[in-house]
């Protein structure tokens, strides 16, 4: 069994990285897989949801209940768009169950335009949604400004159910392709029955946009359907990586009691995730996500090829159990060794990294747990442009994971 030794950089003083003191895990080292040390760059957040990083070095994070901040380069925090607190204070952000302000996102031209995305519920309208918000930062980072709603349709779940809470399931993860340029966002499926096979509308998808929210080119949606939708029938995704070399975004999302799914993607695709009741089956609140969809009573699956026998396969399925999957990115550069190249994979239920080795032909064929590092719930994983592994957890804390020579 391969082990990575693992250095540990215990943080005494919260906030700002960082006085390091290394303490060795011990055990035993692979020749392939990389040596590791952890680093606490920010703690005592409250549900940070993502990060994202410039090209000069200053980290963006979110909070799910209180908004966007930043982290400069020099290590000071400013909270720019959210509540009471930030330079700009957002009044139609709400936080609600697994919603608030998600992803964030900086685009591929930051350098000349400043732009900044953010995924939020709003109350902007009568109707509750989750949008995608576009945003410019200034050169020091104090505030934002020019927002514009790219995105303002993506459904939100208002009401609780017996299933879940209002505010459940609304995927929320932004990432932007750096082979085509273009913005994939992340939806859930509110826990309704008809929407994720519902191509009128944007719950239950990957959507892929330009940067102002239009259809890009090349979605090969199916006719009839919105032109923004790149894959749908998806139970709730929330995480999104691309492969390197071959740019293929590989969902990654959370199995409803059984199935944790990676799939890779492919323009037009369904997942085959279908909870609304075949005729004759009848499920609470017309939501069969948890019961069986169907007359033969089989579980409802996360990838139907009975119902759907084009449907995008899953690379991997953990086991055919549900950990939590959430988000995932690929790991890249020599640095990572054995790694280079593979899917890093987070759950939070499951409190662990799994890093799974992929073929050519997008499917898993073998998985590693990252072994020494705490038990946490893994909210999202980034590759830093400094060629380390950034972790948020939804224990307050932003890790980096570097590999250690
Ligand atoms: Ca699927």
């Amino acid at each position: 069994m391969l082990i990575a030794v693992l250095a540990v950089c215990v943080i005494l003083n919260v906030g700002n990285c960082c006085a390091e003191q290394e303490i060795s895990t011990g055990a035993s080292l692979s020749s392939k897989e990389p040596t590791l040390t952890r680093t606490n760059v920010l703690s005592g957040l409250r549900d940070p949801w993502d990060i994202a990083f410039t090209h000069d070095g200053v980290m963006l994070f979110t909070e799910k209940c209180r908004g966007l901040s930043v982290r400069r380069a020099n290590g000071t925090i400013q909270r720019l768009f959210g509540t009471s607190g930030s330079a700009v204070v957002v009044d139609d952000l709400f936080c609600q169950g697994q919603s608030g302000m998600l992803g964030v996102a900086v685009d591929p031209s930051f350098s000349d335009n400043r732009f900044l995305y953010i995924f939020m519920a709003s109350n902007l309208n009568d109707r509750k949604t989750n949008r995608v918000v576009r945003l410019v930062v200034d050169a020091g980072y104090t505030t934002v400004s020019n927002r514009k709603d790219i995105v303002t349709d993506i459904p939100y779940k208002s009401a609780g159910t017996i299933w879940g809470g209002a505010g459940a399931h609304s995927g929320g993860r932004i990432r932007f392709s750096p082979s085509d340029g273009f913005l994939y966002i992340t939806t859930g499926d509110n826990h309704n029955g008809p929407l994720p096979q519902d191509l009128t509308r944007l719950g239950g998808k990957v959507l892929r946009v330009n940067r102002d929210g239009t259809a890009a080119p090349g979605n090969n949606t199916p006719a009839g359907g919105d032109p923004r939708i790149f894959t749908y029938g998806h139970r709730n995704v929330q995480g999104i990586a691309f492969r390197p070399g071959t740019g293929q975004p590989f969902s990654c999302e959370h199995g409803p009691g059984h199935s944790d799914e990676v799939t890779p993607l492919v323009a037009g695709g369904n997942g085959g995730w279908d909870p609304k009741p075949d005729q004759n089956v009848s499920c609470i609140s017309n939501y069969c996500g948890y019961t069986s969809n169907r007359s033969d009573r089989k579980p409802t699956s996360m990838t139907d090829i009975d119902k759907f026998p084009t449907a995008l396969r899953p690379s991997w399925t953990n086991n055919g159990t549900s950990e939590g999957m959430g988000h995932c990115t690929f790991l890249s550069g020599k640095q990572w060794q054995a790694w280079d190249g593979r899917l890093a994979v987070g759950f939070l239920r499951g409190s662990r990294i799994d890093i799974l080795q992929i073929d050519t032909a997008g499917m898993a064929t073998g998985h590693t747990t990252i072994s020494g590092i705490p038990s946490r719930r893994m909210r999202s994983l980034v590759h830093g442009p400094d060629g380390a592994l950034y972790i948020a957890t939804d224990q307050g804390e932003i890790w980096r994971l570097a590999t250690h020579q």
